[in-house]
């Protein structure tokens, strides 16, 4: 019977949209994880050049790099990432940000910072 069949469907639907909606309203109480996002630096490149974060949240750059390298905003944060090392900063503020290394000043990325 083709009118059953859809029936069951529409209950299967139902079901999942509802566990989507309970899962949701779950997320949105939890207060907000601090995230970390990796970018790695190999043969002076930042990949992924262009990565989203949220305010709260880590970025870490991993040099595999045999040289030091910087991420370096105009008028704002300078990380130093030594060779073969990492470090990160925290995400202060919102906002879009482009940096690049100053001894490489072709290696650039970019930041989209949430609130
Ligand atoms: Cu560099």
């Amino acid at each position: 019977m083709p009118s059953r069949n859809s029936n069951k469907a529409v209950r299967l639907r139902r079901g999942v949209a509802g566990l989507a909606a309970l899962f949701a309203l779950a997320a949105a109480a939890l207060p907000a994880e601090a995230a970390t996002v990796t970018v790695t630096i190999q043969k002076l490149v930042f990949s992924p050049a262009t990565i989203t974060a949220k305010v709260g949240d880590t970025v870490e750059w991993v040099n595999k790099d045999v040289i030091a390298h910087t991420a370096t905003v105009k008028g704002g944060w300078d990380v130093m990432i030594p060779a073969k090392k990492s470090a990160s900063i925290v995400l202060k503020k919102a906002g879009s940000v482009d940096y690049y290394c100053r001894f490489h000043p072709n290696m650039k990325g970019h930041i989209t910072v949430s609130p």
